[in-house]
């Protein structure tokens, strides 16, 4: 097991380091509690801070950091300023906008890797007979499904909220949103569409079921579960977004650790508090790969992800160690309230002690309904920011404690499917690299980089 020693966010320069740190104290102190009728019950600001950064003045300030970032090679352009400037704009912050507006996360097993291992008679594809991983992994890994592997099948086009029927009616049926459509889910939909109470389903209320108009409706039947003042209609106010950002709500302001390098090591409480856990005593001791999986409960896409990373640790769990490292929450109701949180009732303050954090993480764990062994990050989020892993995130981590696939940032970049083709890949490598094969392999014992 190769560790390089970690002791802080790394991959971020010191003047970047102190600029942050100045913004951060601007922003955050002194932590006055003004009233915000628009934006949960306190955004946590002065209202002088609050007013500027409202203002046109901050936006002038989001033109002059975008200017100054047209000349900037675009590989060193941090994150966090790409947000910043984009929240300062005014902009919705989707998948386009902000840190989300550029790939930031990658994988060992790409394509050039795939085809320089696989493509035997060099034509440029995979094809299945040249496939000597497991037979089964070959679907996995085959993501447009066309039986042979091709760049295609590793870009990974759509993000990760992208919509269409199958979406719409896990979001119909999913009555709790807890990522689980249950069998009572599924047949209470049915009793839902069937208004009349006639026993069966038409074609066209079924056809209409996916109407924006009909969906909203069924959607809100169940009425508001959430308590107090609801989320701003207009959404979250700038100085709303702005304090997300430096508090680390709407996502860690560090790159966190990029592929090949290696996984900072770190030791946190398991949601029981039953025990610690250090993930290089964990890799010796399982002797296994391990996925790392970032989220929180008041992040809506990540609990609607919950089936899908609940799954993937039932399949693999014999063969890959899986820790789910509970961080910061995205959409508290004293930060970006969410109107889906507050329809659904999940509904809370950002923790402020580590005691209140974990009590959330249980419930959460209790919602989800998640057997995936939990960790909780301290609160001052050192495991989370170490990783960029607010608001959810991602990796697979090799036996040798080396990065092979991390994650874009989420929502929009969390892809358990694109995790599956990773984990699948590295399974194939190692079925090639028994000993006496020849190949040079990926995991070849040897002295580790000196610290
Ligand atoms: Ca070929
Ligand atoms: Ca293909
Ligand atoms: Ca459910």
């Amino acid at each position: 097991m190769r560790r390089t020693p970690e002791t802080g966010p790394r991959a971020t320069s010191t003047p970047v380091r102190i600029a942050i740190a100045a913004l951060a104290v601007a922003i955050l102190a002194p932590p006055s509690i003004a009233q915000d009728p628009g934006d949960g019950r306190s955004a946590g600001l002065s209202p002088e801070a609050r007013e500027f950064w409202d203002s046109d003045l901050s936006s002038r300030l989001g033109d002059w950091i975008d200017g100054r970032m047209e000349s900037t090679p675009s590989g060193e352009r941090p994150e966090w300023l790409l947000m910043f400037a984009d929240i300062l704009q005014g902009r919705q912050l989707d998948a386009a906008d902000g840190w989300f507006s550029r790939p930031t996360g990658g994988t060992r097993y790409g394509w050039d890797w795939t085809r320089e291992r696989f493509d035997g008679d060099g034509d440029g594809v995979v094809a299945a007979r040249e496939w000597t991983g497991p037979a089964e992994d070959f679907g996995l890994v085959d993501a447009d499904g066309d039986r042979v592997l091709t760049g295609a099948d590793f870009e990974w086009p759509e993000h990760a909220l992208a919509g269409g029927p199958g979406v719409a009616l896990y979001y119909l049926a999913d009555a709790d949103a807890n990522g689980k459509v249950t069998r009572a889910e599924f047949l209470q939909l049915f009793d839902r569409l069937d208004g009349g109470g006639i026993g069966f389903l038409s074609r066209d209320e079924l056809k209409g079921a996916f109407d924006p108009g009909t969906m909203n409706r069924l959607m809100m039947a169940g009425g508001i579960k959430g308590g107090g003042p609801p989320p701003n209609p207009n959404g979250p106010s700038k100085s709303t977004l702005v304090r997300g950002l430096f508090s680390q709500e709407i996502g860690s302001l560090w790159p966190g650790p990029g592929v090949d390098e290696p996984a900072p090591d770190f030791t946190l409480p398991s949601v029981d508090g039953d025990r610690d856990v250090t993930l290089s005593s964990y890799q010796e001791r399982t002797g296994k790969p391990v996925v790392l999986i970032f989220g929180n409960f008041t992040c809506g896409p990540f609990r609607s992800q919950a089936g899908n990373v609940e799954k993937l640790y039932r399949r693999y769990r014999d063969r890959v160690g899986f820790l789910l490292v509970y961080v910061r929450e995205a959409h508290p109701t004293d930060g970006w309230h969410m109107f889906d949180n507050f329809r659904q009732g999940y509904n809370l303050d950002q923790p402020t002690t580590f005691g209140r954090r974990v009590e959330v993480a249980q419930q959460c764990r209790a919602t989800l309904d998640l057997d995936i062994p939990m960790l909780v990050d301290a609160i001052d989020d050192p495991v989370g920011t170490l990783y960029s892993g607010m608001p959810a995130r991602l990796y697979l981590i090799d036996r040798d404690g080396r990065v092979a696939f991390k994650s874009g940032r989420g929502p929009f970049g969390f892809k358990p499917e694109e995790l599956e083709q990773a984990i699948a890949l590295m399974q194939s490598s190692e079925a090639s690299t028994a000993p006496g094969n020849g190949d040079e392999g990926m995991e070849v014992e040897g002295p580790g980089p000196q610290g």
